[in-house]
């Protein structure tokens, strides 16, 4: 049985930046719900909003535009090079291609429907299927490629809304002692660090390792490893392989044991976190009105996908957040899905009038606070994960 354990409510979609606010009279929006399925243990929205009205030829959000994504792909492509040496290599989901430039050309192909990142990759010399994820699509790689050793997915699993359709997918076209490498923010973390904000409509799941081993089991797939990253305010990188082609390592069970501990197989874990998104956004609204009753200007840093939940779910409008500043320039001059905040680059934006920014990007703390050094010496970051405050800083 499902059981609805949190409401976020209404949405637009977390990526649907608004050209004008003459579009804003049509913006879609949908109600943004969360389920237990208390079988599987499986994570997921009540709602799913049609696949293509969120991926299609002007997705904006470009995976290497941070120092932090390139080198973490980068990393990621080198270890899976050197461990496993695979002849064939197939990416679902290659977005601007920042993972699969680490392979050779002939040897390495790619699934992305959203058009604008399939016709950037074809040009770089990757053939990418401009496509979903799909059981026909799995059978003509096979036909024309033969099929995979090496399987990689980052950020794409949890986009799927049929996990079996994808599952089935896989297994099919995965060679016989291949692996399916595939890494998505992870539901421990989200619980511990109370991050509600990697709820939204692209994100149809979040995972447990729990609920994935049910999943992958019933299409006869083994999970023998599991790494923590910290990317995308830590994530999970499953290695699987179909069953008993390897040894399961103990980083498995160790996963397992540490999700058993914090309540991940029972819905009360994530009554407790709903009630600690509710209490968050008292916090921040809290925070940021008081702030602006003394008169100061705040703006808000990385218009991301996540910070479209926060503000439409928070009710944070331009009465507290001037405008965003995003390096994206498909996002810039845009008004932000839902609540409607100018984006501007950070050229514009992001200058000595800016008392505090609310970290939209809290997942590239680090890089932008290197990055933002002059900032710090006058202005002061505020972010919510894990929990509402003003990041210390040099000042003031
Ligand atoms: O799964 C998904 C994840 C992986 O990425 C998606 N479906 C879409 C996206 O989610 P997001 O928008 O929450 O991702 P990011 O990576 O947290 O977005 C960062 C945003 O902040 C980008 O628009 C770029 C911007 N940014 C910036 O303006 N200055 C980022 C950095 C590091 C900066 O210095």
């Amino acid at each position: 049985m499902k059981v609805k354990f949190m409401d976020l409510g209404r949405q637009p979609i977390a990526n649907n930046f608004l050209e004008s606010r003459e579009n804003i009279d049509n913006e879609y929006q949908f109600h943004l719900t969360v389920c237990f399925d208390e079988k599987t243990k499986l994570v997921s929205l009540g709602e799913f909003v049609p696949p293509k009205l969120m991926f299609n030829d002007s997705y904006v959000y470009h995976a290497s535009l941070s120092r932090t994504m390139r080198s973490h792909f980068g990393r990621a492509a080198r270890l899976l090079r050197s461990e496993f040496n695979p002849a064939c290599v197939l990416e679902i989901g290659s977005n601007d291609g920042v993972f699969l430039r680490h392979f050779a050309k002939e040897t390495t192909c790619a699934v992305e429907p959203c058009g604008n990142f399939a016709k950037l990759t074809n040009e770089l010399g990757y053939k990418t299927y401009e496509r979903f994820w799909s059981e026909k699509l799995a059978d003509e790689i096979i036909e024309e490629r033969g099929r995979q050793d090496l399987i990689y997915a980052a950020n794409c699993m949890c986009h799927i809304q049929n996990l079996h359709d994808a599952l089935l997918a896989i297994s099919k076209v995965l060679s016989d002692e291949g692996i399916f490498v595939f890494e998505d923010p992870s539901l421990l973390k989200m619980i511990e660090r109370g991050s509600y904000d990697q709820i939204y409509d692209e994100h149809a799941h979040i995972f447990s390792v729990t609920a994935l081993q049910n999943l992958l089991n019933m299409w006869d797939l083994d999970i023998f490893r599991v790494q923590e990253i910290s990317v995308h305010g830590g994530s999970s990188r499953i290695f699987a392989c179909r069953k008993g082609t390897r040894s399961i390592e103990t980083s498995v069970d160790d996963h397992l044991v540490k999700e058993h501990a914090a309540g991940l197989h029972n819905v009360a874990a994530y009554q407790n976190f709903a009630e600690r998104a509710e209490q968050s956004k008292n916090q921040l609204t809290g925070l940021l009105t008081e702030l602006k009753r003394r008169g100061y200007k705040i703006v808000s840093y990385g218009a991301t996908s996540k910070s479209t939940t926060v503000f439409n779910y928070c009710k944070i409008t331009t009465e507290l957040i001037d405008y965003i500043v995003d390096i994206t320039p498909d996002k810039q001059n845009k008004f932000s899905p839902g609540v409607h905040i100018p984006v501007v680059s950070p050229e514009v934006g992001f200058d000595e009038t800016v008392d505090y920014a609310f970290l939209g990007a809290w997942n590239y703390e680090r890089e932008i606070c290197d990055k933002e050094r002059k900032f710090l010496e006058t202005g002061r970051f505020i972010t919510h994960v894990p929990y509402v405050r003003i990041l210390e800083g040099e000042n003031p």
